[in-house]
């Protein structure tokens, strides 16, 4: 029974303080990924400030150019990309970036170790309605030689090799979770101190979860197969739940257990989402917490890239959800 003198759960430890402990415990960690990672918390720390006053700053809206997918942008995916590209590059960790945001490899240290591919941020139609939008990221260790030029062979990696990978939810609170591959955490940030604290220690996403996450405005695009395993959740009275923003779905159901699906359609035959700074990352969580994360056919961590802006469709939450759903559209 909670007394009236309790405060809560105890704030945890801040995010830089977890990452260097994290580093202390690889004997033979240089400091540069945790570097990497804190510019990383830096940049999500400055946006979100830039995202809560968005509707005060005239940061709503479209900005009036494309990206090189041919979608409009939004001033908020303007300013996000140069605030990341600012914070990795003034941090030196980073040989080459990847953005949605940008149409090719932009090289920043050539001397640094990692590279990083990211969506800035994502869902960001949903920022003029105050829906949560997020930003998503993942981390490789070069292939090529420090000081030399960054190849194809550096960039185009499976999600198999990231090193670290995680993801900024701008929502109620603003959350940053990752793994560096020794399990999930989360860090919850403090606006009155504008620290990110430990919040979520070692998440883990429950096998059979309750809800089910797809468009179903696409209904009539879906296959046969792809119907069935929808009315199947039905069946079994699972809720369906959609918000629009990729990062919010999938983090709802990483935290109570379900699926997220987007699957081919006539508009997008190779799915929607980006497999280098959408769907990798967000598979190396999940399956870091006990999830699963497939095209369809295959793990998406196991995707060879052939292009840094492809797409893929995306299965990705709970196992024996995505176990059932790749059974019955098989
Ligand atoms: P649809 C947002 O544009 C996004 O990339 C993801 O955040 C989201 O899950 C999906 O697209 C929504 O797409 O076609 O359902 O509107």
């Amino acid at each position: 029974m909670a007394s009236s003198t309790d405060l809560g759960k105890p704030v945890g430890v801040t995010l830089d303080r977890f990452i260097k402990r994290k580093q202390d415990s690889f004997p033979y960690a240089t400091g540069e990924l945790s570097q990497l990672l804190r510019d990383i918390g830096l940049a999500a720390k400055i946006l979100n400030r830039e995202i809560t006053r968005s509707g005060l700053l005239d940061l709503e809206g479209a900005f009036g150019t494309q990206n090189v997918q041919g979608e409009a942008q939004q001033k908020l995916d303007v300013v996000a990309n140069i605030r990341f590209k600012r914070a990795l590059t003034n941090g030196g960790q980073v040989c080459a970036l990847i953005s949605e945001e940008e149409q090719e490899v932009i090289t920043i240290n050539p001397d640094a170790s990692y590279l990083v591919a990211m969506d800035p941020l994502d869902g960001s139609s949903n920022i003029d309605v105050n829906v949560s939008i997020g930003t998503i990221f993942s981390i490789y260790r070069r292939k090529s030689e420090k000081g030399s030029q960054v190849t194809k062979e550096d960039v185009l990696q499976p999600g198999s090799a990231q090193v670290a990978a995680g993801y900024v939810l701008y929502g109620s609170s603003t959350i940053l979770v990752y793994t560096t591959g020794r399990g999930v955490y989360g860090f919850t940030h403090g606006p009155t101190i504008g620290e990110f604290f430990l919040s979520h220690p070692n998440i883990q996403c429950i096998p059979d979860g309750k809800i089910y996450s797809i468009n179903d405005g696409y209904w009539d695009q879906m296959s046969g197969k792809l119907h069935s395993f929808i009315e199947n959740c039905r069946s079994k009275k699972l809720t369906s739940r959609y918000i629009g923003s990729l990062v919010a779905d999938v983090h709802r159901n990483l935290l109570k257990g379900g699926i997220y699906i987007y699957p081919p359609f006539p508009k997008y035959p190779n799915g929607k989402l980006r497999l280098m700074y959408e769907a990798n990352a967000l598979a190396m969580i999940v399956e870091q917490s006990g999830g699963k994360a497939s095209d369809g056919k295959q793990r998406i961590l196991d995707i060879q890239p052939e292009d840094f802006h492809q797409r893929t469709p995306l299965f990705i939450g709970s196992a024996n959800l995505v176990d059932k759903c790749l059974e019955m559209i098989s």
